[in-house]
């Protein structure tokens, strides 16, 4: 079985393009997942701690074989390979990626919650999942 996930990227420190670049580039050799879409990528302003710099965010959409946990760890293990260091929580950062949707499930678990409980709150991630859904022929 295989489903729609999708894949936010935010970056806010150095070569921000190149950070994008690479980890679609990353996502789309991830094991039984097939990269459908990427939307736009846009600058936004920072949210949450103060004094850094603005994100390029974008929202990528792969259908992946892989069960929710285990795209999680992979996603994690792209953020540790690019050189994202974790310092405080909403801190400046190479590279972040979230995972958004999972298909149409809920889960909250220690380590995972999605729909990702920021969604509601983040007018570009709204539009990015927009974008990809008109891209991919579905209704937003
Ligand atoms: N986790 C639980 N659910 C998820 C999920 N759906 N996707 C857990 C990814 N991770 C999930 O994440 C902390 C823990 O959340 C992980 O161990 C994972 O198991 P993290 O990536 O280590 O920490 P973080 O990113 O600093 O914190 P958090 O709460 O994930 O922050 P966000 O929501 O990622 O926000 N401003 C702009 N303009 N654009 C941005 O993209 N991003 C952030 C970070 C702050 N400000 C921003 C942006
Ligand atoms: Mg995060």
């Amino acid at each position: 079985m295989s489903v729609r996930a999708d894949i936010a990227l935010g970056s806010n420190l150095g070569a921000r393009d190149g950070w994008l670049a690479s980890a679609r580039a990353a996502i789309s050799l991830l094991p039984a997942t097939r990269l459908l879409a990427a939307s736009s990528v846009e600058e936004t302003i920072p949210f949450g701690a103060s004094a850094q710099g603005p994100y390029l965010n974008q929202m990528v959409a792969v259908q992946t074989a892989l069960a929710p946990h285990a795209l999680l760890a992979e996603l994690h293990a792209i953020e540790r390979r690019l050189g994202r260091v974790r310092h405080a929580r909403w801190g400046a950062r190479t590279l972040d990626l979230d995972l958004v949707r999972y298909g149409a499930q809920s889960i909250h678990t220690h380590a995972l919650s999605v729909p990702h409980p920021g969604l509601p709150s983040r007018d570009f991630w709204q539009r990015e999942l927009a974008e990809l859904d008109r891209l991919l022929g579905r209704a937003a």
